[in-house]
């Protein structure tokens, strides 16, 4: 029985008068993170339901109604189309990328190329020339300690001039500051307009969905620096209850592309309402 059903049934097992009752379900709902929208809207239905499961079912239709609208298919372009991977340190940046290309490249069969913009950390770069390796696909990067946009825009260059179809650019998530690192990403966005003549079709934020109630603040931050374009959603075999995703993702409303689930090749899907919530309930 999944924790959440078992929570309700025990609330239901005891004689509790109706007001003691509704405050312990919206006590159970709130420490599986769900919003206060989702909370309201299951409580003012409870009174018409007899049992655990019905609450349970309520619940999931109101989740399953809320996801739905984060659902968006993941496009792209019939020329170059540039992903900027964006993210705080640690989340599953490089290891994202690299699914991510494994992706494209098989569904769409597409010309992939790898940029490593990741050169504050020295082994930043060294981890995504691994990836491509393996994949083989073509790799560019200047190496630690190179400017990152210089990083970008030159990988667009080059990426127009190999006729690639798709580039994907892997950030680093450390510097001394936020506001540098910031500014740095932004500085990048601005780079790879100025090679590619547009922006970048997609700037993808990776979320580490373990991390909790920081997730705001990250996104929030990179949504007003970057304006992302969407999300990918990882280590979500590692969570225990992907419930505090909802509050965060509820604050900006951009759709969720992928999610991930383990740290092989091949553990990224697109993502899909009904496992998310299985996964919560
Ligand atoms: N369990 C699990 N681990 C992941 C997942 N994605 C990434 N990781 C691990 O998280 C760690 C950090 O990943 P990395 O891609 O280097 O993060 P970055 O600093 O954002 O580039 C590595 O040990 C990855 O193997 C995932 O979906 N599930
Ligand atoms: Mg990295």
């Amino acid at each position: 029985m999944s924790w959440l059903l078992s929570k309700i049934k025990s609330i239901f097992s005891d004689d509790k008068v109706k007001h003691e009752f509704n405050n312990e379900l919206e006590r159970v709902l709130y420490e599986a993170d769900l919003g206060s929208d989702v909370v309201k809207k299951v409580l003012s239905s409870v009174s018409k339901t007899k049992n655990a499961e019905d609450v349970k079912q309520l619940v999931e239709n109101e989740l399953m109604t809320e996801l739905l609208s984060y659902k968006k298919g993941f496009i792209l372009d019939d020329v170059l189309t540039v992903i900027l991977v964006v993210g705080v340190n640690g989340v599953g940046k490089t290891t994202s990328t690299a699914k991510l290309a494994n992706y494209i490249k098989n569904k769409y069969n597409k010309k992939v190329m790898l940029s490593g913009a990741d050169t504050f950390r020295a082994a930043g770069v060294d981890q995504l020339e691994f990836w491509a390796n393996k994949l083989g696909i073509s790799f560019f990067s200047k190496g630690h300690g190179a400017d990152p946009s210089a990083v970008a825009y030159e990988s667009v260059l080059k990426a127009k001039s190999d006729a690639v179809d798709v580039l994907i650019i892997d950030t680093g998530g450390r510097l001394h500051t936020q506001d540098g690192l910031m500014s740095e990403v932004s500085k990048m966005q601005r780079a790879i307009k100025k090679s590619l003549g547009t922006d970048p079709k997609h700037v993808l934020m990776i979320l580490d969905s373990t991390q909790g109630q920081n997730i705001k603040n990250q996104l929030e931050l990179f949504n007003e620096a970057l304006n992302i374009s969407g999300l990918i959603i990882t280590k979500f075999d590692a969570t225990a209850k992907g419930g505090a995703l909802f509050g965060a993702l509820r604050l900006i409303r951009k759709p969720i592309f992928f999610v991930c689930n383990g740290e092989q090749l091949e553990n990224i899907s697109e993502f899909e309402p009904s496992s998310f919530v299985r996964k919560i309930l």
